[in-house]
C-alpha cells in the first residue's frame, strides 16, 4: 500500500528542512543551492558585449527541449561565432522532452549562453528538490520509490531529466532568472528622436503595465492570456472568467506540489493572494501606465486576450503619447508551440515546435552592412521530432482516460 500523499504543508516543511541543511557540506545530499531550485532568481541583467568583442551580434533562441543537434545546426546556420564575442540568450525550456538535456546544458555552459527559467526547468528542479526532501523526510529510498510511483508520467520523466544532469549542471539551471534584462538592442538615433528599443527575455509572458518586480514568477513562466475585470462588475472578473482564473490557480498549486491536491483553504488563500497581487500592483503602477493599460490577471489557458497583443498595444500607445524620443520595450519569449512563431512589432514568440518536429528559431540582432543601425531577422532550422519516452502501459491508459475526459469537457492540455 502506498503512503498517504504529501500535503502542501508537508512539502513546505520538508523543503525548508532541506534548505537549512543545504549549506551543510557534510550532508551527502547537499547541493548547496537546493533552495534556489524552488525559489528562482526573479530578475538579472545580461552583461553587455565585452570591449574586446569584434561583433555585437545577439542571438535569441526559442525552446530547445534537449534537442542538441538542432541547436548545433541552428548556431551554424546563423553563423554564430564565440570568438567574435557574440552573445546567445535562450528563452527557457532548454531541457526535458528531447533526447539530450545534459548535452544542451553542457553546450550552454561551455559557450557562456544565457537563458531564463522556463516551466520545464522549474518543474525539473522542483521535482528533484521534492524527491530529495521525500527521501530525507520519509522512509529513505523505499519511501521515495512509492512517492515516485504515484506521480503522473510527465513528472516522472521530468525527475529522470533532473537526474540525468550533473550536480554542476543542475546548479547552473537553478541560477537562471525568470526575467532577463538584455538592455538596449536597437539604439535610438538623433534623427528618429532618440528613442530606441530595449529587450526583455522571459519564457512565457509578462503582464503589461505591471512593474517587473511585481510580476508573478509562475505566471511569467506559464501565462498565455490576460483576463480583464469588468467595469460594470466594479473591477471584478465575470463569472466565466473567474472560473478560468480558478482553473489556472489550481494548475499553479499542482505545479508547486505535484503529489497532492490542495485543500480548499489552500486554494482559497492562493486565489485571494493572486487577485490581491494585481490589485495592489495596480496602485503601484504609475498613472501614466494606468491610462494605457488597465490591470489584468494572467492565466495559463487560452481564454482571454493574448498578453502579446496587449503588450504591443501598450507600447504603441506609449510611443503615440511620448513620441519617438521614448524608449520602447520589446519582449522575446517561447512557450507557445501551438501558436508557433509569432512575431509582432514589440513581441517575438520564438517557440516554433522543434521538439515536435517543427523548427528551431533564432532572432538575430545585428548591425546592418553600412553601419547605419541595428536590424533583426529570423534564422531557423528544421528539427526531427523527439522520440516518445518509454511506455508505461497501465499508467498510460489511465492518463489517456483522463485526457479523454478533459477533451470531452472541452479542455486541451497545455504541455509547452
Ligand atoms: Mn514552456
Amino acid at each position: 500500500m502506498s503512503p498517504p500523499p504529501f500535503t502542501t504543508l508537508d512539502v513546505q516543511r520538508l523543503l525548508s528542512r532541506l534548505q537549512l541543511s543545504s549549506s551543510d557540506d557534510a550532508s551527502p545530499r547537499a547541493e548547496g543551492t537546493l533552495s534556489k531550485f524552488t525559489n528562482p532568481t526573479h530578475m538579472s541583467s545580461l552583461p553587455p558585449p565585452s570591449p574586446s568583442s569584434s561583433s555585437t551580434r545577439l542571438l535569441v533562441i526559442g525552446d530547445v527541449h534537449g534537442q542538441l543537434r538542432s541547436l548545433q545546426s541552428l548556431l551554424a546556420e546563423a553563423g554564430y561565432s564565440r570568438e567574435r564575442g557574440e552573445r546567445v540568450v535562450l528563452t527557457g525550456d532548454i531541457i526535458n522532452k528531447g533526447a539530450d538535456s545534459p548535452g544542451v546544458v553542457a553546450l550552454a555552459m561551455a559557450e557562456g549562453f544565457a537563458s531564463v527559467r522556463g516551466n520545464h526547468e522549474d518543474r525539473v528542479l522542483r521535482l528533484f528538490a521534492l524527491a530529495e526532501a521525500v527521501r530525507a523526510g520519509r522512509g529513505g529510498d523505499e519511501g521515495l520509490r512509492a512517492w515516485e510511483e504515484a506521480l503522473p508520467k510527465s513528472d516522472r520523466a521530468a525527475l529522470a531529466t533532473a537526474r540525468s544532469l550533473s550536480p554542476e549542471q543542475r546548479a547552473w539551471v537553478a541560477e537562471l532568472p525568470v526575467i532577463l534584462r538584455v538592455g538596449t538592442v536597437i539604439p535610438g538615433s538623433p534623427s528618429d528622436g532618440g528613442g530606441g528599443h530595449e529587450l526583455l527575455v522571459v519564457h512565457a509572458g509578462l503582464v503589461p503595465g505591471l512593474p517587473l518586480e511585481d510580476q508573478d514568477p509562475w505566471a511569467v513562466m506559464n501565462m498565455r492570456t490576460l483576463l480583464f475585470p469588468e467595469e460594470k462588475k466594479k473591477g471584478k472578473l465575470s463569472a466565466e472568467d473567474h472560473a478560468v482564473f480558478e482553473e489556472s490557480v489550481r494548475t499553479k498549486l499542482k505545479d508547486q506540489n505535484p503529489s497532492a491536491a490542495p485543500t480548499d483553504e489552500e486554494f482559497a488563500a492562493e486565489a485571494r493572494r493572486t487577485l490581491d497581487r494585481y490589485a495592489v500592483a495596480l496602485q503601484r503602477t504609475t498613472n501614466k501606465d494606468k491610462e494605457t493599460t488597465p490591470v489584468s490577471t494572467p492565466v495559463d489557458t487560452r481564454e482571454g486576450r493574448s498578453w502579446a497583443t496587449v503588450w504591443n498595444e501598450a507600447q504603441q500607445q506609449r510611443r503615440h503619447r511620448d513620441g519617438a524620443k521614448s524608449m520602447t520595450t520589446m519582449v522575446a519569449y517561447g512557450h507557445d508551440a501551438r501558436q508557433g512563431l509569432n512575431v509582432k512589432e514589440f513581441t517575438f514568440g520564438l517557440d516554433s515546435g522543434c521538439v515536435k518536429g517543427g523548427r528551431l528559431t533564432a532572432l538575430v540582432f545585428e548591425p546592418d552592412d553600412e553601419g547605419r543601425g541595428v536590424w533583426h531577422r529570423l534564422v531557423s532550422v528544421a528539427c526531427e521530432a523527439a522520440e516518445a519516452p518509454a511506455k508505461d502501459e497501465n499508467k498510460d491508459k489511465k492518463e489517456k482516460r483522463d485526457k479523454e475526459k478533459k477533451r470531452k469537457d472541452g479542455k486541451k492540455e497545455n504541455t509547452d
